[in-house]
């Protein structure tokens, strides 16, 4: 029974048929390949995980070869598990730009998602919106020979249907800045010239070591170079909660860009990404500061509107993307020598060389007996 419920190649979850056979025959009739995995692909000779360029990162502005800011022409792909696409949910939101630049959802595809994001959840498993059956085609119109993994966020030129822009660290600046005449009139200032050095200084920082550091955990395949991700992120949290001490957000009085970026890590670190990346030193809610802001920050209504924690919470723990920790790192953890490491309980000892109580010499069975009460547990009615 077990191994048939293995080898089903499909899934129902909230009414939506995941299946492999159904996304296999959709990406024949697409001719779509599968996607690389970032396990095979994206790892260097220490097993860490070195992610792949952004393929699409032209700048917006007014220069030869820019992409022009419009409205109505752009069409934003996002996912909800992933922070690197909600923060440009959230910032469009944030914005007012919910009528300047439409948006779509990715979905798995099939049980396995072996041919990356598509739209399993909508009718036909076509997006609405563009007719995609799979991200992947636009990064293909925009580029044939593109043979990486097709990722959110994605800006696409709904003319063309082609990925313009796929540049997580710069998108939500070019919503900030080169939208700023289609932003709502009250928006607000998430990028302020005055800042924008520190802004971005402290958004550099933020990505290795806070925003891909779950990735750097999650991806990679040898413990040295876990243990790097994981001294990272919880010297970065440190500070950071440091940091928030004394202000109400990153840069002081204001939610600015970088707020963004910090938010949607902590909304997932508790909630999912444990589940992929073994025992960690603290939870996010353990941090006073960092806590008590990032809740600051999600009753925003747009921060709020896009977070789906009953989505990404259920994820399964060995998701299609990830491995678990267990799976990854068993082999090499030398359990024997962490668990033979000297100690020094035995200074809190009066007779230091001697772990266990001996019997008096001479003593018999005898004297050693005696009435053994019942257990208070199995007492009827005790159990708890
Ligand atoms: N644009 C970046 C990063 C964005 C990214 O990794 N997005 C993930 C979700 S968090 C994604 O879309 N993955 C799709 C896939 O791997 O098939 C990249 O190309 O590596």
């Amino acid at each position: 029974m077990a191994d048939r419920e293995n080898t089903k190649k499909e899934e129902l979850v909230d009414g939506i048929v995941y299946c492999d056979d159904l996304a296999q025959a959709d990406a024949e009739e697409r001719g779509v390949l599968p996607r690389p995995k970032e396990t095979v692909s994206e790892i260097d000779e220490r097993g860490a995980f070195v992610r792949q360029p952004n393929r699409f990162v032209t700048p917006f502005g007014d220069g030869e070869g820019e992409l022009k800011a419009e409205s109505g022409r752009y069409h934003l792909f996002w996912a909800k598990g992933c922070h690197w696409s909600n923060r440009a949910s959230i910032t469009r939101e944030l914005l007012g730009l919910e009528d300047v630049i439409s948006i779509s959802i990715v979905d798995r595809t099939g049980k396995s998602n072996v041919y990356g994001w598509g739209f399993t959840d909508q009718p036909g498993r076509t997006d609405a919106a563009t007719g995609l059956k799979f991200l992947s085609e636009a990064y293909r119109n925009a580029d044939p020979d593109f043979r990486g993994r097709a990722t959110v966020p994605a800006l696409v030129d709904k003319q063309t249907l082609k990925v313009v822009n796929n540049d997580y660290h710069r998108l939500t600046n070019y919503l900030e800045v080169n939208f700023r005449p289609f932003q709502a009139p009250d928006a607000p200032d998430l990028y302020p010239k005055a800042l924008r050095t520190e802004i971005d200084r402290l958004n550099d920082w933020l990505f290795p070591n806070i925003n891909n550091a779950h990735y750097r955990m999650a991806f990679c395949q040898s413990l040295v170079a876990y243990d790097e991700a994981y001294d990272d992120f919880f010297s970065a949290m440190q500070k950071l909660d440091e940091r928030l001490e004394s202000r109400r957000f990153l840069f002081g009085d204001y939610v600015t860009d970088a707020d963004i970026r910090f938010f949607v890590t902590l909304t997932r670190w508790d909630s999912y990404y444990y589940k992929n990346l073994g025992p960690q030193k603290k939870r996010m809610t353990e941090y006073k500061n960092i806590w008590a802001y990032a809740r600051d920050l999600y009753v925003i209504p747009a921060f709020r509107n896009n977070t789906y924690f009953k989505d990404f919470s259920k994820v399964p723990a060995t998701g299609n993307a990830f491995k678990s920790y267990n799976e990854r790192f068993a082999g090499q953890i030398d359990y024997e020598g962490l668990w033979s490491a000297p100690q020094d309980r035995k200074n809190l000892s009066r007779d230091p060389e001697e772990k266990f109580l001996r019997h008096p010499a001479g003593e018999t069975a005898q004297d050693y007996a005696g009435p053994i009460a019942p257990c208070r547990w199995n007492i009827p009615g005790t159990q708890v």
